[in-house]
């Protein structure tokens, strides 16, 4: 008889046919050190190791998981949607519904196109806003990751920064060129490079609430003059929304700014779990993609049907009265809880939070741009990974990723959090032999 699955053997497993063990670095554990725990399933807010070891789940896959896991009400539209096929590689009606919420719930958001990942809808849209323009050159943010696309994997954040390299090998320097990268929050800096360059700026991609290095929060003044400088210079605003739609509010960060950006990429939570994401803005821009325009883009599994049957059912539970404002007050009184906790310890700790993603940083106050978060205590912030995780609390194993509270966190599982945090403060700020 074959011994029992161990998250170690599993890895060790892993490790022989995938590079590192994982399909997405950051899931390696490296930055914290130690076994990635193998999940075998997950429902509201925990997760079931393969060792059958139950943790409180602060990833939420990263984002998507906004209502918890396997939410019956997405369970049963999936089940449904695969009795009818699992892929029709042509247009449904259904479809069209999520097109129409998307539009009806996002002001920026006036025609949409479906794909399959936030890699996918980030690229797309740079090639829609070249293609627009008939201008090359980029702007992103250091420490916003936009997914993996070349153009974009230049001083990019999330599993970049996590192993300390924020660019990628294999982008040939003829691409990286024509992204230029500036601080986060920096108007002097935006203001200087629309004066030397403007003309040839295609678009400005910025996250509005970074969430791939930690969670930081862009400034009102900075987003407002972003959109200024592109408007005068004919260049697009492209606000990456993959983690904050739907997330930070129903309407998105483009509800809490009040700013419209020209194009939005969108991804996590509009897939309820499944692989749907999005990129869409304004009419005159989004009728120059193929077939209309000369702009190509297209997917066989784009516009998936079980994916958004996944999507539309979990957009029907978050549209319900009171939903964000209860994530919201969950998210905020965590993170007051746990800076209370910290502070009982004596460890040095700040914490930032919008609807349900938050941000904990182990240093005195809350950072504005990427040299901020890299400041962080870096040994604070693995230790206290660890003592939570021995606890059955489940946090990103990077300082720099955001976290993410569902709806199925209910205040016994807060509060379990806060007192798992609690001895893991006192953990940490125990003098070492
Ligand atoms: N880069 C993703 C979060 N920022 C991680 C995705 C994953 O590992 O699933």
């Amino acid at each position: 008889m074959s011994s029992p699955s161990t998250n170690q053997s599993l890895f060790e497993r892993a490790q022989r046919s995938i590079p590192g063990g994982v399909n997405s670095p950051v899931r390696a554990f490296r930055q914290v050190g130690g076994v990635p725990r193998f999940i075998e399933r997950a429902e509201g807010p925990y997760l079931f190791d393969s060792e059958g070891r139950r943790y409180i789940d602060y990833i939420g896959s990263w984002g998507p998981m906004i209502a918890g896991h396997a939410h019956p009400e997405v369970v049963s539209a999936v089940q449904q949607a695969a009795t009818r096929s699992l892929s029709f590689g042509a247009p449904t009606a259904d479809e069209i519904d999520i097109a129409e919420a998307l539009r009806d719930l996002l002001p920026a958001v006036e025609m949409v196109r479906l794909v399959s990942s936030g890699t996918e809808a980030a690229m797309s849209a740079l090639r829609l806003a070249r293609g627009f323009t008939g201008r090359d050159a980029i702007v992103k943010f250091e420490g916003c990751y936009h997914g993996h696309a070349d153009s974009l994997l230049v001083k990019a954040g999330s599993g970049l920064l996590t192993f300390g390299n924020p660019s990628s090998a294999g982008v040939p320097a003829d691409v990286a060129a024509h992204t230029l990268v500036l601080e986060y929050n920096n108007i002097p800096q935006i203001e200087e490079l629309f004066a030397s360059r403007g003309s040839q700026i295609a678009c400005v991609i910025v996250e509005p609430i970074a969430g791939n290095m930690n969670f930081v929060r862009g400034d009102r003044a900075w987003h407002a003059r972003l959109r200024e400088l592109c408007t005068a210079h004919g260049a697009l605003l492209v606000w990456d929304e993959v983690m904050t739609g739907f997330r930070v509010a129903l309407g998105g960060a483009q509800q809490l700014y009040g700013i419209r950006p020209d194009l939005v990429v969108l991804g996590k939570v509009i897939g309820g779990g499944m692989p749907l994401a999005a990129f869409g803005g304004r009419a005159e821009i989004m009728q120059c993609l193929s077939p209309l325009g000369a702009v190509y883009q297209a997917g066989t599994l784009s516009g998936n049907p079980v994916a958004v049957a996944a999507g539309m059912a979990q957009l029907r539970i978050v549209r319900r009265p009171g939903f964000y404002t209860a994530l919201a007050a969950a998210t905020a009184g965590l993170m007051q809880g746990l800076e209370q906790a910290a502070a009982r310890h004596g460890v040095p700790l700040c914490t930032d939070c919008e609807g349900g993603m938050f941000g904990l940083y182990f240093a005195s106050a809350r950072p504005r741009c990427y040299a901020d978060v890299a400041r962080a205590d870096l040994g604070a912030f693995k230790a206290f990974f660890h003592a939570m995780l021995s606890r059955g609390v489940y946090l990103a194993p990077s300082m720099y990723e955001a976290g993410f509270v569902s709806s199925s966190h209910d205040p016994a599982v807060l509060q379990a959090t806060l007192q798992a945090a609690d001895e893991a403060f006192a953990e940490i700020a125990r003098p070492s032999a």
